[in-house]
């Protein structure tokens, strides 16, 4: 039997880089990415496979599906929510009409070996979208189930494309005489804003704290587009990186859900210029607010409630506020700036 294989999409991106660390060391499973830029080499020596090129193309997708028996997609591939304001119409093709792609691609490779295809896919809590202040302040930790009414191109997006995997999971050609359904195995995460020691965001909205983190390591004054008080969860990548592989991996009958909220410490970017400072005691970082960004993060949720993601599949983060720093992004952080500045 050929080895199965894990298609990963936009596998150059953040997530993507820690996510190819960890699959490498699995050799029950080929990696093949798909991205539109090419990979770092350190992180393409990893895979089998690296394709360059769009999930829009679908002359390409074909040849994959021939060419590969791929029995997990991890569908990484999205223009973030600041992007997304400049140009939606391109962010509806890239984050809809692109997971729409993958989507029929799996159903088509799930009918073509006859094994579901798991359909990993990370949404966020750009999904949400609180009206004011106060009802952000009254609503705490929300459940997946409450405020589900974005206010961005990507949260629209994140939010529409969960909907279209439980469709294709559950329903999909329902009325054919012989429906082809539970060939996608789709299953999702609402990441909060997400924290890498070893690559920087771009086009996020949450990038206020990865963006100061990285500027006090490098020496760069930062001034941070949102208040003080802004609170929205967060999470170290490697945390990330391990919920996906969790998800992927759980038996389909302990899923009670489509989408998952999975969340580790909830700071102020106040608390986050703090902590900074701890290790950086000579940072510059100052505020210079940017009223429309701002109006975007208050529309998120100040925390999330996982109960769920803890129950069904044992999601159980390693680093909270204090670890997530000292554990993981200062030792990290600092290493990656002093051997490049050596
Ligand atoms: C963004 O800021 O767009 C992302 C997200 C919260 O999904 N980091």
């Amino acid at each position: 039997m050929r080895k199965p294989v894990v298609l990963i999409t936009g596998a150059g991106g953040e997530i993507g880089h820690g996510l190819i660390e960890r699959l490498a060391d699995d050799d029950r499973r080929r990696i093949v990415t798909l991205d539109v830029n090419p990979l770092e080499p350190p992180i393409a020596r990893l895979v089998h496979r690296e394709v360059v090129g769009s999930i829009l193309d679908k002359g390409l997708l074909d040849r994959l599906l021939a060419e590969f028996e791929i029995d997990l997609v991890i569908h990484l591939a999205a223009l973030l929510s600041t992007r997304s304001e400049f140009t939606p119409v391109t962010a509806h093709q890239v984050n809809v009409e692109g997971t729409l792609n993958l989507l029929e691609f799996a159903q088509r490779e799930g009918e073509s070996h006859g094994r579901p295809v798991v359909f990993v896919y990370p949404s966020s809590i750009a999904a949400y979208g609180l009206p004011d202040l106060d009802t952000k302040a009254r609503a705490g930790r929300v459940r997946e189930d409450q405020f589900a009414t974005p206010t961005t191109m990507y949260g629209c997006n994140k939010l529409y494309c969960e909907q279209l995997g439980h469709y294709y999971a559950r329903h999909y050609k329902q009325l054919a005489a012989d429906p082809q359904t539970g060939r996608v195995d789709f299953r999702c995460v609402r990441f909060p804003g997400l924290i890498s020691a070893v690559t920087v965001p771009s086009g996020g909205t949450s990038d206020y704290a990865p963006e100061m983190i990285h500027a006090a390591a490098r020496g760069e004054s930062y001034a941070c587009f949102v208040r003080p008080d802004t609170r929205i969860p967060f999470m170290a990548m490697p945390d990330g990186v391990d919920a996906l592989l969790a998800l992927s991996a759980v038996p389909r009958e302990a899923l009670t859900k489509t989408a998952y909220n999975v969340g580790a410490f909830s700071p102020t970017a106040d608390e986050v210029r703090a902590i900074v400072l701890e290790s950086f005691p000579r940072a510059d970082i100052t505020w210079a607010v940017d009223a429309k960004r701002q109006g975007i993060v208050d529309s998120w949720p100040a925390d999330v409630d996982d109960e769920a993601a803890r129950r069904d599949w044992g999601f159980s983060p390693r680093y909270d506020f204090r670890r997530a720093f000292s554990e993981y992004l200062i030792p990290t952080i600092r290493k990656r700036y002093q051997v490049a500045a050596s």
